[in-house]
This record gives structure tokens, sequence and C-alpha cells, in this order.
């Protein structure tokens, strides 16, 4: 047994070790030496060293040096969450009560499902409590009003010809909803002069039309008219004047169908701007740049006069060049209205 004396007084060595030992041959101490006890100047073996790992579950220390494994750390697992964002435009139709929706636009007339992702809402008009979205493109509007761009106005408007709503200048063409500016020569010809009214006074019953040859609506505002001398009249307003892709307008003295022999007139100049004489007169159509789109000139003989029934341009002929001649030219009708002939805003009859 060995001593240790420490300030005067002498301590059994074995008693100092960590655990308890019995101080026999066996140690019994906690953790327990693996190595014989010999009671002796030395114990041979070591208390368990403290692994460097987290947790040892490899083999038990049994010497001086801990050759067990030494667990590896518990790595964090991070779970990927993935988040998916609404990227489409605003909703036009009623607040959405419902979860995502990732199909198309909603068509119905309501919409009380899920949130449209979808690029436009080409269905009936909405009907909710507030439309921030695009303009409604359907035919009737029975909620507030619109928020969104107004419908395009005006020659530079993006052309749609599908729709009330796209037009060109004239002579412009739509070409994949862009207005392709083309010649404005001969884009419009003059195809029916009533310059001798009978059933109704010269004063209001004086019209002539103009053929559109583009399948692209125009908007004729901008357009001046000029008779001979002095006359000439330019088309205005506040809304366009539309004539339709392949189409007739018909510009008159008078928008009174009392007074114009029954005729609903696509623009009034009024008499004032404007008289057609029963003998020799001349019409040119002048684009907005000054050149002529088309101009008809007839003689007091040799073309067509009746009294009652217009200059018709042959419907085969529809044609600004074309239209100079006397053979192009036909008395028209057949009688419309109040009883003259002719053909106002229709394709051209030869009576
Ligand atoms: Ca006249
Ligand atoms: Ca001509
Ligand atoms: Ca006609």
């Amino acid at each position: 047994m060995t001593a240790l004396t420490l300030g005067g007084c002498a301590y059994e060595w074995d008693s100092l070790r960590p655990g308890p030992d019995a101080g026999g041959a066996t140690d019994v101490g906690t953790p327990r030496d693996t190595a014989a006890d010999t009671g002796m100047m030395t114990d041979a073996g070591a208390d368990a060293r403290v692994d460097g790992g987290t947790t040892d579950t490899g083999t038990t220390d049994t010497g001086t040096t801990d050759t067990g494994a030494v667990d590896a750390p518990i790595a964090m697992d991070v779970i990927d969450v993935p988040v998916v964002i609404d990227s489409g435009p605003p909703d036009t139709g009623p607040r959405d009560t419902g979860p995502m929706d990732t199909g198309p636009r909603d068509t119905g007339p309501l919409d009380t499902g899920p949130r449209d992702t979808g690029p436009m809402d080409t269905g009936p008009r909405d009907t909710g409590p507030v439309d921030t979205g695009p303009r409604d493109t359907g035919p009737v509007d029975t909620g507030p009003r619109d928020t969104g761009p107004p419908p395009c106005v005006g020659p530079q408007c993006p052309c749609a010809p599908t729709t009330p709503a796209g037009w060109c200048a004239i002579g412009a063409a739509c070409m994949g909803g862009t207005c392709v500016v083309g010649p404005t020569a001969g884009a419009l010809v003059i195809t029916e002069i009533m310059n001798d009214t009978m059933a109704v006074g010269d004063l209001g019953g004086e019209w002539f039309e103009v053929y559109n040859r583009v399948e692209t609506p125009v908007d004729l505002r901008g357009l001046r008219v000029r008779g001979n001398g002095t006359e000439m009249f330019e088309v205005t307003g506040a809304n366009p004047v539309v004539v339709a892709g392949r189409g007739y307008a018909v510009l008159g003295a008078s928008g009174d169908t009392a007074m114009n022999g029954g005729v609903v007139m696509t623009y009034v100049y009024g008499s004032g701007a404007m008289n057609l004489s029963n003998t020799s007169d001349v019409i040119t159509l002048v684009a907005l740049d000054g050149s002529t789109i088309d101009a008809v000139a007839y003689p007091a003989s040799g073309w067509p006069e009746t009294s009652g029934r217009s200059k018709s341009l042959r419907p085969a002929i529809l044609d600004a060049s074309m239209n100079d001649v006397a053979a192009a030219w036909c008395p028209g009708g057949p009688s419309f209205g109040a009883g003259d002939f002719g053909t106002p805003g229709a394709a051209n009859v030869c009576q």
C-alpha cells in the first residue's frame, strides 16, 4: 500500500484517484479501470478518457488511448419549401375567395373561383365592385366604370380589324396589329355622285359616295374635299368617322333624312360648304399631306346626267384612275328613300 504525505498527514494513494477504488487487487471504481490494479506502486490502467466527439458509440475504451470511433456530427436537415409567386396581371373579376389558380383566366359571368393568372380577361364584363384591370372587352359593362386604358380612337390607333376600335389612317393597312403606312393615292375611290335630285331639293339632297379599297377600316377625319372654285371642307369631329374595310361612306349636304331623300350619312358637310352642279363639277379628295387621293370631274355633257338618278361608277370598276372617264359611269338605281335612284352606302347598280 502506497502512502502520500501532505501537510504532515499521510493519505493512502488510492483514495485520491477518481472514483472509488477498493484498493485491492481489483479496481471496482467508476469508471472502471480496465487494467488490473495491482495495488502496488502504480495503477497500470487509466480511467476511461473522454472522446472528442459528441457521442461515443464506438468500442469501449480499454487503455490509455481511445481507439474507438468517434461519432460523426449530426447535420441539420434543411427542407426547401418552394414559394409560388403570382406574376400575372391584376384580377379584373370580383374578389376571389379560393386558393391560387394557375390556369387560364375565368371567362364566365361571375368570378367566384380562385385568383386569375392569365394575361387578359376576354370574357364578359366585370360585375364586381372594383375594376382596376385592363379595359373590358365584353359587349355589355354592368359593373362600375373601367379604369383601364380607354379604347383607341383616331388614325394613330393600334389597329384591330375585327373590332370596332381598330382602324388606320387613309391608305394605311393593318398588318400584324400595326398600321402600316401606305400610299394615299387611290386609297379612296369616288364611286357615286348624287348631284341632281328630284324627290327632294338639291340643297339638302346632294351627296357623294367613296369606297375604301383596303381591308382596314379608316378614319376619315383630316380628309379634305374640294369642289370647284373655292369650295372645300375638311372632315372633322370628336368621334372617328369610320369607313369599313372594303366599305362605302356617304358624305352629304344634310343629315336630315326628311331633307336628304332618306340617306343615312357617314358625314355631313352642309350645303354651305359644297354644292354639286347639275351640269359640270369636280370633286377632289385631298390627303393630310396635300396629295390627291382621288378626283372626279364631270363635264356638262357626255356623262350620265338624269335628274333623280345618281352618277354611278360601274360596279366592276373600283379604281381612282379608271373613274376619270365617262365610259366608267352609268345612271344609278334602284329607287331608295323618297324616290330618287342610286345606292348610297352600297355597291353600285347601273340602271
Ligand atoms: Ca345639284
Ligand atoms: Ca379619279
Ligand atoms: Ca353606291
